[in-house]
């Protein structure tokens, strides 16, 4: 068995620096560099779930999910194959709607969760030729995005619901047979259908894996399928799905994990730019990937232009979807949006395609993007609301201004600039040229020469008695000043920064980078509010660990407790699910005092992957319910020496199952709450 493992880890490892040695750094960027030009793209989420449009048994809420989330046995959803003739199906409409929404490329379903196949595949006869359209859309598809010149790309899934060979089975899939189920096979068969799709549908710009958290899926696995389709298409682009290393929804690469060549963070956009990290931020126009008849809750157009501008001022990429109907058309309200999009975008599209991070980051009227030109670069200001002084100011810029006008402006006439040490001011025509987005370009030469403001950096944003603060900032040779006042404030002259700052009162620390003497930055701020101690509860009696109850049942938010039957009960040494009798659909609460040492400020972090909840001196401090990955909030709170009641309640749908309840205090470093600290009644 250990010879067997070392030698796994050993050809992994080999494949990994196989991978990395097949690809120099400047081939990487050259395979991206279309993508990243890009910026915007179409995700088509189209198959056989289009047929019952959402609704089964009179549910409406259902998507490309409804065969596993309606439970609908396996015969009676095939028999949707003899239902789907998308007899309005045109390729080259769907390819135009894109490009003239300024889309770059399409990824469209080769294959869901649900194993129907929209192309002419040998491998199985559930697919598209065995339906009454028996036309192959992909082909069309592809053809129509080589006459439009958009790139044409792939969404497959990895996990498959009808494949015999495919593990694990739905749970409520008990009819099922599993036990000539041989996942090699069903491997074998993706592979099959890979090799098809990329020798004869021509250039694929991006393989867009998905369907890879079931844990017969592995790292080792999804190097291997990276490196087999890189070598059918050697310059296809693949996402990070391909590999069993994504942070859930979050859709960024764990560290130390295969990434594939770019994450995929779904339905949210990352709070900051991610230097050094392509990413591309998937979303619905409505609640629904696949096509549902009833979801009428569309994003507005004013929605989605700003989120392209925000996306693309973090240096992602925007991947768009449309859930096309059974009968091969666009929903009107996607039609719409698209139409609204593809007209800001030609009079706009310059402050997107090609463009970079923001070199800015406090931009409170919009968003930035950057672009470098022959002898300097541009910014383009995407301002959201319009300054109803006529004033655009942006801070932290030592380059000179050659030019500024409003993009959109065709004739580009000059807008007036001044400058009050880094911060550029430009005067602004009246009346916003685009009520939802108007893009100002400032024109500069040579190299960008940003500074941001300072990072003010401590452990704890609240005080009892003090706090320790420290400045910082990455620009080589500036000077870091500061002013503590009851307010923000900007640092005209302050004093200069030699080393951490101790806070003994609630105030703003207002910090900004200065060099020869002159600002060369913004100013940034932080509060740091005084807490009074809650005082300790006089008990006596109490013996040490928590008291817990456990409860069963399937929800999406924490269940009222109080409503529920008790399931089991008893005392834990500390916070853990232990008790559990299963790893899916439970909750629990653990309840009783938390001892604190000292009359202090103490910061209080939960973990969880799903849901959890903290409650302190009985008022919830803490609200991380809901379905998610493993994520954390914090809280603050001043604590007087002795016996504080706590509750943590935590909720487990499906997945994995994780709760960490972390304190620290000055002076005390982040631990796990752990048996000293508890006690129940
Ligand atoms: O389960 C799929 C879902 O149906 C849809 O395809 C999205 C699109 O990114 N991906 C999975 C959910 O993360």
């Amino acid at each position: 068995m250990k010879r067997s493992l070392i030698l796994i880890l050993l050809s992994f490892c080999f494949l990994v620096k196989l991978a990395a040695q097949k690809e120099t750094l400047g081939g990487h960027d050259e395979r991206m560099q279309w993508w990243r030009d890009a910026r915007f793209g179409m995700f088509i989420h189209w198959g056989l779930y289009a047929v019952p449009a959402g609704t089964w048994n009179g549910q409406t809420d259902y998507g490309e999910w409804i065969r596993t989330s309606a439970r609908i046995p396996l015969d009676t959803y095939d028999q949707f194959v003899s239902r789907f003739n998308p007899v309005n199906f045109n390729a080259d409409e769907w390819v135009k709607a894109a490009r003239d929404a300024g889309m770059k490329y399409i990824v469209i379903t080769s294959k869901h969760h649900d194993g129907f196949c929209m192309f002419d595949t040998k491998q199985t006869d559930f697919c598209i030729m065995k339906t009454p359209f028996h036309r192959d859309p992909l082909k069309e598809l592809a053809d129509a995005c080589r006459k439009y010149g958009l790139k044409f790309c792939l969404y497959y899934s990895i996990m498959d619901w009808h494949h015999p060979d495919y593990l694990p089975r739905r749970e409520w899939e008990k009819d099922r047979a599993i036990d000539d189920a041989e996942y090699d096979k069903y491997v074998a068969y993706m592979k099959a259908e890979l090799k098809e799709l990329l020798t004869r549908y021509g250039e694929i710009g991006v393989l867009w894996f998905d369907g890879e958290w079931e844990p017969t899926w592995n790292q080792a696995r999804g190097l291997d399928l990276y490196n087999y389709v890189r070598s059918l298409q050697p310059s296809i682009i693949i996402n990070n799905r391909v590999g069993a290393g994504r942070l859930d929804m979050e859709g960024l690469t764990k560290k130390g994990m295969f990434g594939g060549d770019f994450g995929t963070p779904e339905q949210q956009i990352p709070a900051t730019g991610l230097p050094g990290t392509d990413w591309e931020t998937c979303m619905t126009m409505n609640d629904h990937w696949g096509y549902n008849s009833q979801d009428k809750n569309f994003k507005s157009l004013k929605e989605i232009i700003r989120m392209l501008s925000d996306i693309a001022s973090k240096g992602g990429n925007y991947l768009l979807n449309v859930g096309p109907t059974a009968e091969g058309i666009f929903p009107k309200e996607s039609t719409e949006r698209l139409r609204g999009i593809g007209r800001w975008m030609e009079l706009n599209s310059e402050a997107v395609y090609g463009t970079k991070a923001s070199p800015i980051s406090s931009t409170p009227w919009g968003r930035c993007t950057m672009k470098t030109t022959k002898n300097g670069f541009r910014l383009y200001l995407h301002v959201f609301d319009w300054p109803a002084n006529g004033k655009l100011t942006i801070d932290g810029c030592l380059n000179k201004v050659s030019k500024a006008f409003v993009l959109s402006d065709i004739k580009h006439p000059s807008l007036n600039t001044t400058r009050k040490n880094d911060a550029i001011s430009i005067a602004l025509p009246k009346t916003a040229p685009d009520t939802v987005n108007s893009v100002i370009v400032l024109e500069f030469k040579g190299e960008p020469d940003f500074t941001d403001p300072p990072e003010i950096l401590s452990d704890f944003s609240s005080l009892v008695d003090s706090v320790t603060v420290t400045l910082a900032s990455s620009r080589p040779n500036v000077e870091i000043r500061f002013q503590v006042s009851d307010s923000i404030k900007p640092v005209d002259s302050g004093i200069i920064y030699k080393g951490p700052l101790n806070i003994y009162r609630e105030c703003t620390v207002n910090a900004r980078c200065f060099r020869d003497g002159k600002p060369v930055s913004g100013t940034s701020s932080r509060h740091y509010a005084a807490k009074i101690p809650f005082f300790a509860r006089a008990v006596s009696g109490l013996k040490p660990g928590l008291s817990y109850r456990y409860f069963e049942g399937e929800w999406d938010k924490m269940p009222n407790f109080k409503k529920l039957q008790q399931w089991y009960f008893g005392v834990v040494d500390t916070i853990t699910l232990a008790p559990k009798k299963r790893n899916e659909n439970f909750a629990m609460y653990f309840f009783g005092y938390i001892k604190v040492p000292k009359r202090e400020l103490y910061k209080f972090t939960l973990a969880s992957d799903d849901g959890s909840k903290l409650f302190l001196d009985d008022m919830q401090v803490i609200d991380n319910d809901g379905l998610h990955s493993l994520q954390e909030k914090s809280f603050e709170r001043g604590l007087n020496e002795g016996y504080h009641p706590i509750r943590v309640e935590y909720l487990q749908r499906t997945g994995s199952a994780e709760l960490q309840l972390y304190i620290e205090s000055p002076g005390m470093p982040k631990t796990l709450v752990n048996k000293q600290m508890l006690f129940h009644e």
